[in-house]
């Protein structure tokens, strides 16, 4: 009789671990994850369209080389064109298609908005862009 109780009491033991495993595994992505920055420079494709919400300032981008990607590698950003959200308290003033602007990009994976520009400044007209493929900076091997 006491081999069937404890034939029970496995089973349950083993669901109550098999649990508190997801549980930690679960856990561990979510280390502290700051954000990290990039300052990059584009050229204004589109400004945010004010009767669409959230449509973004669509800019054509020089390559970003340490861009690193929701698992942690550094796989690089080639040159595109892309919406990109901006963050409250950026001012797009004066800021015009054809502009040529330097730019600080926020990457935060955890956060709401995970990409975000975060500062934004206007360079001197006749700033030459270099579209070249991006070189990501460091290739760790995995
Ligand atoms: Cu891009």
């Amino acid at each position: 009789m006491k081999t069937m109780k404890m034939m029970k009491t496995i089973p349950a033991l083993l669901g109550a671990l098999t649990t508190l495993i997801l549980l930690t595994a679960c856990k561990a992505p979510q280390s502290p994850h700051p954000g990290r920055t990039y300052t990059t420079r584009g050229q204004v494709v589109q400004l945010p369209d004010p009767a669409q919400p959230g449509s973004g300032l669509y800019l054509s981008h020089e390559a970003i080389d340490d861009f690193v990607d929701r698992e942690g590698k550094t796989v690089g950003m080639d040159p595109m064109s892309m919406p990109f959200q901006v963050a409250k308290g950026v001012s797009l003033a004066g800021i015009t298609p054809s502009d040529v602007v330097e730019f600080e990009l926020t990457v935060d994976w955890q956060a709401e908005t995970p990409v975000e520009i975060t500062r934004l400044r206007k360079l001197p007209p006749g700033t030459r862009l270099v579209f070249r493929a991006a070189k990501p900076t460091t290739t760790k091997a995995r």
